[in-house]
């Protein structure tokens, strides 16, 4: 007689068998978006595969000899990192390949790319492997997109007035983070989702339904390089060592966080709150971060999450109009608590 194991709880309540993967969540908003061609939901799965071949890449660079210099620089001076080039083509690649992408802006790029394609109607601007000068000590490295929905008609070839309009223009932004597991971010402009890449499903899980900056005691932490300090203008000084003295609200001070990883740093930043900030400096008048594929995805994604971004004159980013597709930015990103300390400190509130 076959023995019966006493079942303590039906199966279906340990694995939810309901789980909403990107590609679910991509058909949902399809079906709720009037007169979708279905362009957007394409290029929204090439993004999501191009995150996950990164991902993939990342984790085993060490194995296959994929860490260190690749020997040349990119547009904007930085050295390339052998996982900057190819991370740099596996967006080139899956882009392309989508034939729904007419242009591609990447830090790795001097100029835009055009690709061969009469159904074009996306521009993208990416930063393939940000934060890859750390990739070789383990530190988490992050991709960063926004997506411009293209004016011109689909036949005429893609130009950089395509990109170079205000931060508002965008109608997607996200970021990818390689670290202890893979977070995807989202923005379609209706809110924030985060996502969790299940890598033996090989899918992006929705693990973090309408992510918000937490508002009840956001952690008092600033996120900067202070190995810049002697390169600032005195009024970022002070508003830095001010963070530093008990502050009114509970007689502490701030706490000081430096990943030096933009996507990490922003990442930490949504989730507990704070402050993330790359200010312009003697050095750099602009700071370091590029408009187009830094700071207007992560002015997206935080204003979607009720967070604030601004310049070091305090306007909005998302204001802002590139003339040139690799412009830098000056940027003043976080919980609305703190970026409105920065601008009470400068006299714009
Ligand atoms: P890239 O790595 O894509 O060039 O990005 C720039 C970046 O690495 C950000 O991720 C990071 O926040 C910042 O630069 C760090 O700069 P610094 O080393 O000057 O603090």
């Amino acid at each position: 007689m076959p023995i019966k194991q006493e079942c303590q709880e039906p199966l279906a309540d340990k694995i939810d068998t309901n789980i909403i993967s990107l590609s679910r969540f991509i058909i949902e908003k399809q079906k709720q978006a009037k007169n979708a061609t279905g362009d957007y939901s394409l290029v929204l799965n090439a993004l999501g595969f191009a995150f996950k071949f990164i991902a993939h890449t990342v984790r085993r660079a060490e194995l296959i000899h994929l860490t260190g210099l690749f020997g040349t620089s990119n547009a904007t001076g930085d050295q390339q990192k052998k996982l900057d080039v190819l991370g740099d083509e596996i967006f080139i690649n899956t882009m392309a390949s989508s034939n729904i992408v007419k242009i591609l802006v990447s830090e790795e790029q001097e100029e835009l790319i055009r690709f061969e394609t009469t159904e074009g109607t996306y521009a993208v601007c990416c930063d393939p492997i940000d934060g890859s000068s750390n990739i070789d000590a383990g530190v988490s490295v992050g991709t960063i997109v926004s997506l411009f929905k293209i004016t011109s008609p689909p036949s005429e070839p893609g130009c950089e007035q395509d990109v170079l309009r205000s931060g508002h223009d965008m109608v997607a932004a996200c970021y990818a983070l390689y670290g202890a597991s893979t977070h995807l971010l989202l923005t379609l402009g209706d809110g924030v989702n985060g996502f969790t890449l299940d890598t033996n499903l090989g899918e992006f899980i929705l693990t973090e339904p309408d992510v918000r900056l937490p508002t009840d005691h956001p952690k008092k932490i600033y996120s900067v390089n202070e190995g810049n300090t002697c390169y600032w203008d005195e009024s970022v000084k002070t508003f830095f060592d001010a963070l530093k003295q008990p502050q009114d609200e509970d007689n502490e001070p701030y706490s000081a966080r430096y990943v030096g990883s933009m996507v990490a740093d922003m990442h930490r930043t949504v989730l507990y709150g704070g402050l993330y900030a790359y200010p312009g400096s003697s050095k750099s008048r602009n700071g370091k971060l590029r408009l187009l594929y830094e700071g207007f995805p992560m002015a997206f994604l935080i204003e979607q999450a009720g967070g604030k971004a601004v310049n070091d004159k305090g306007e909005r980013i998302l204001d802002l109009v590139p003339t040139k597709i690799h412009d830098k930015t000056s940027i003043w990103i976080g919980s609305s608590r703190d970026v409105d300390k920065y601008l009470k400190h400068i006299g714009k509130l």
